[in-house]
């Protein structure tokens, strides 16, 4: 029996999916993010299976519909001109249509966004009544997914390490993370005198500053001057990381492709999954488990050295089945312990950086927040592992958070009963379908 408390929630969570909902996606927020989000439009995706399985299955097909002919999927596809007036940079900073893999009919950037299409699309078919419809659509998709994750292997593991490195911060998903701050200590890019749009929404102390700005448009910049080229942009970039949470995704993806791979009768492409799986999370533990921190970490392959930094994102190789079940016992007191859960060990898990770290802000963006997308990653790994007592605090800290402020795109981790701590964006998609998939 449903609670009253959980109507009311699954009620509101659909009125944010349908109030976002534009023809054929689902944008990230009506105000802030006006088109369509790769990793957005997958957690979207989900919380529509919920609700609509028609809905997640054109979501998806109106992202793999600006795929580029070398595999990316893009990290926004914008699907109208207008996309400069609303949203900074729009395609025309970006400039990615210039480059010869781009969509000819629609414009996007030349970026892609943690790989989540595998575990999503898993999620997708588990939902279906009938298996036996909708076949096309699932064997489309897997080919779309794979040819995805093997320009990732073929165009961004140049060591052949199974890890695949990230070009922009905003791959990462987690773009003002203070793991980056390292990385612009090396360089430093001109002042960019543009106009932002995203302050407008929201309170500039919730967003990235004005210098993190300058950092990201000029890792635009020189990709634009490559023309997108990968070899090229290999020699360029300043920032080529391999991320744990774009590689952890990328692996649990894989994890599902075998189990559609094999649903599906698509041996050599399963085949191909196991093979990049064992890869991939063979390189998560030979090279980015960190003992030290319970952890996974950061390599940044330009200035060859590691980055240590206590984020929730460290965690989320754990959804692919990658640590020993001891480093995941490590991993499980880690959270539960007052680095993330507060001097009290009563905050809301899992903030995006730990709550002792000097750099921590409690609402700034991905420097102290809590996301739940990230908590639903988290859910779903520690769960996997017998980890229940944890994946019980994620689920249970999310629907206290909503219920307390709001459906927002981030949270103050510090318990005040007192304060509101929602930010950034209001009635915001991915919290609403997380919020779907705990409360059914
Ligand atoms: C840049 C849409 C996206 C999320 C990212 C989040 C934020 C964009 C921005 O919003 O990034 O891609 O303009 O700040 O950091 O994870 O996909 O919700």
């Amino acid at each position: 029996m449903e609670t009253q408390k959980e109507l009311n929630l699954s009620a509101e969570a659909s009125r944010i999916l349908n109030k976002n909902w534009r023809e054929s996606f689902t944008v990230p927020s009506s105000s802030l993010y006006p088109f369509q989000w790769l990793w957005d439009s997958g957690f979207n995706a989900m919380g529509w299976a919920n609700i609509d399985l028609e809905r997640a299955r054109t979501e998806i097909k109106t992202l793999l519909s600006a795929q580029w002919k070398n595999g990316l999927i893009p990290h926004i596809t914008f699907h109208n001109d207008s996309a400069d007036k609303m949203y900074f940079p729009g395609a025309e900073f970006h400039g990615a249509y210039h480059s010869p893999n781009s969509p000819d009919h629609v414009k996007t950037t030349g970026m892609t966004q943690p790989p989540v299409l595998g575990f999503v699309l898993e999620y997708l078919y588990e939902k279906e009544k009938d298996k036996s419809e909708n076949l096309e659509f699932y064997k489309s998709a897997i080919t779309s997914i794979i040819s995805f994750h093997r320009y990732l292997y073929t165009d961004r593991d140049p060591y052949n390490e199974g890890l695949v490195y990230i070009r922009h911060n905003w791959e990462s998903g987690s773009d003002n993370s203070a793991v980056w701050d390292d990385v612009w200590k090396m360089y430093q890019p001109p002042v960019y005198n543009v106009e932002r749009k995203d302050t407008t929404h929201v309170d500039q102390s919730q967003r990235p500053t004005k210098r993190d700005y300058d950092y990201y448009l000029n890792l635009i910049d020189i990709s634009k001057q490559c023309n997108y080229d990968e070899a090229e942009m290999f020699e360029k970039l300043p920032f080529l990381i391999q991320d744990p949470m774009f590689n952890g995704i990328l692996a649990a993806s894989n994890q599902s492709l075998i189990k559609l791979c094999e649903l599906f009768g698509m041996n050599d492409e399963k085949t191909q999954c196991e093979f990049w799986h064992a890869k991939t999370t063979a390189g998560l533990n030979d090279k980015l488990y960190d003992a030290s921190q319970s952890l996974y970490r950061y390599y940044d392959l330009k200035n060859e050295c590691y980055i240590s930094m206590p984020t929730a994102m460290g965690f989320t190789p754990i959804m692919a089945g990658s640590p020993t079940k001891e480093q995941a016992a490590e991993m499980a007191k880690k959270i539960m312990g007052e680095d993330f859960t507060g001097p009290r060990l009563d905050g809301f898990l899992c903030p995006s950086l730990a709550v002792t770290s000097p750099s921590f802000e409690h609402n700034r963006y991905w420097r102290g927040p809590v996301w739940l997308q990230v908590n639903w990653i988290l859910e779903r790994g520690f769960r996997q592992y017998g980890f229940n007592e944890v994946a019980d605090r994620l689920k249970q800290d999310s629907l206290s958070l909503v219920q307390k402020d709001g459906f927002y795109e981030y949270f103050n981790p510090k318990n005040y009963s007192d304060e509101k701590g929602g930010y950034g964006g209001n009635d915001f998609s991915w919290t609403a379908a997380v919020i779907l998939d705990f409360i059914n």
